[in-house]
Formats: structure tokens, sequence, C-alpha cells
């Protein structure tokens, strides 16, 4: 390779095969606990531990290396409140008309509506932003494979929430637009998902759900 930019050694993690499918086992169960959780606690959440969860996301791969996402964490009330009017508004419209009966009939074992205390309810949420493209002194800079960088980040952002002993839900209220003007974000930023992030609520519940097991998801070639 031909490198301007200058390159310099690395030294990845490294154990003894044994401890590598005990380690991969160990990380597996930590992370097949993580459920979501729609129901939390109003216990605050030290702003340090959001911030290196934060970081943790953004230390995901992408495109270019652009790093094409920004992160808003919420904890103001008011912006809560602002933000589940408006989500709840378009929920609204979803669940009655906009969404298939298929798909309502398909989110029934989860049991969602319309109603989204979570907003309000949780200590925080934040909402990662997708940067469509860079604004570099008012200039346009492309950015690559932007769905799949943000796509990985929050994926990294999920992990680390439930590592540290917190929960989360992935929410989706379509369209997201009203986003970026409760949150005033330049034109650049599309939002991409929106992550109410806390300590679960006293005696909360989750659908009693399996998940596919190797024998589902995996195709050999041998
Ligand atoms: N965005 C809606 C509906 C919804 C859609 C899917 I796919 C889910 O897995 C869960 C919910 C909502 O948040 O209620």
């Amino acid at each position: 390779m031909d490198n301007k930019h200058p390159h310099i050694p690395y030294h990845a993690l490294s154990f003894p095969e044994a401890e590598m499918l005990q380690r991969a086992t160990d990380f597996y169960e930590m992370m097949n606990k993580r459920r979501t959780v729609r129901s939390f606690s109003s216990k605050p959440v030290p702003k340090a531990l959001l911030e290196k969860i934060i970081l943790t996301a953004s230390s995901a791969p992408s495109g270019a290396h652009k790093q094409p996402w920004s992160f808003c964490l919420i904890t103001n009330p008011e912006i809560k409140a602002k933000i589940r009017e408006a989500a709840e508004k378009e929920e609204y419209i979803n669940y009655h008309g906009r969404m298939s009966d298929k798909w309502l009939e398909d989110l029934e074992p989860i049991g969602t509506d319309w109603n989204k205390d979570f907003l309000t309810e949780a200590p925080c949420l934040i909402v990662v932003f997708k940067k469509a493209y860079d604004l570099v002194d008012g200039k346009k800079e492309k950015n690559y494979y932007v769905n799949e960088s943000v796509g990985l980040a929050a994926g990294f952002l999920l992990t680390a929430i439930h590592q540290a002993g917190l929960v989360s839900v992935t929410h989706t209220p379509s369209p997201m637009n009203f986003l970026q003007n409760v949150l005033n974000r330049p034109e650049n930023e599309r939002a991409f998902l929106l992550i109410p992030v806390g300590y679960p609520a006293e005696d909360v519940t989750v659908p009693d759900f399996e998940r596919k097991g190797l024998d589902k998801v995996l195709v050999r070639y041998d």
C-alpha cells in the first residue's frame, strides 16, 4: 500500500485460544440478556456514563473514516415533552391507518401503540443523526456508506448501554424529520434513531420471545 497518511503499528487484542472461546461465550451470554425495555424509572443517569457510552458508539467503523454522525443527548424535560408530543402526533396517524393491518398484527405480541410515555419517563433521550454530507466552512463534503456507518455506530451504542447496566428502546417514529427542527440541527443532518435510555421501571416485563438459533441464521460454506 502506498500510504500518504502516516500509519502506526497496531496490536490487536490477543488471547490464548482456549480463552477466546470462553470470552466469546461470556460476551454472547451478556449480549443475549439485552432486551428492549419500554418502561423506565425516573432515576437520573450520570452524565459521565452517557458520555462514555456515546464515545464508544463513535468508535464504530465508518466509510472513509468520516464518522458521519452526531448524538444529541437530551435530559431537558421541556425538550423531551416537545419530542413526545410531536412523535405521538405521527404515531397516532401511523396506528390509525398509515401502518398496514399485517404490520399492526405483527406488533401485537410487543403491545405497542401510539402512546409513547417512555419519551418523557426516561431520564434521557439519545437522538442519533446521520450526516448525509459534511458541511465544512459552508461547503458540502461527501460522506460514504452513511446508513451502514450510522447503523454500526447505533449497534455499538446499544451494546455500550447494555454493558453499562442501562436499558433502552430503539424508537423510530415515522416520519422523524420533526427531530431536526425541535433539536435545531443543521440541514446536512437527518434523524436516524431515537433511543430513550435509563434504568428499567420496577417490575418491568418484556415479551416472552425466543431468538433464532444458529441453525436458522448461519449458512455454512466449508
Ligand atoms: N414506530 C412505531 C411502530 C413500531 C414498528 C416496529 I417494525 C416495531 O418493532 C415497534 C414499533 C412505534 O414505535 O410504536
